[in-house]
């Protein structure tokens, strides 16, 4: 998507502090971290939200869940103390940037319910 920031993230035109990168995810550090360690999980191919998966993309949905998500817990050490993975989907979700994305949050004892 030509207008799409993380696209565009994904692509190398706008710079991001990477912390995973693999032919079909990109993981990069939030602009505007709400704790410690706060990433962004991507699929480099564009997807409004959770709800633009499809059956197709089975295997790119378990593949974050299943390798990514674990490998950038345990490379940000927080594994064993625990983090949250966020998706915001649409306007009351609180959706700001229509590209797919995962909210890695931790590093600090996060409160629930969120705002
Ligand atoms: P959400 O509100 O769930 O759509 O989250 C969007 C997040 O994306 C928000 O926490 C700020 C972050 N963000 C927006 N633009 C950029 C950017 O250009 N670079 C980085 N690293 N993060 C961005």
């Amino acid at each position: 998507m030509a207008d799409c920031i993380f696209c565009k993230i994904a692509q190398g035109e706008i710079p991001s502090t990477k912390v995973y990168e693999d032919d079909q995810v990109l993981a990069f550090r939030d602009l505007d971290p709400q704790a410690q360690e706060h990433v962004l999980i991507i699929p480099k191919k564009h997807l409004e939200s959770v709800l633009a998966l499809k059956a197709e993309d089975r295997d790119l949905a378990a593949h974050i869940l299943i390798e990514v998500v674990p490998e950038i817990a345990r490379s940000l050490n927080i594994d064993a103390s625990g983090f949250r993975l966020v998706t915001n989907t649409g306007a009351d979700g609180g959706q700001t940037v229509g590209h797919l994305h995962f909210h890695l949050l931790g590093g600090r004892s996060l409160t629930w319910p969120p705002g």
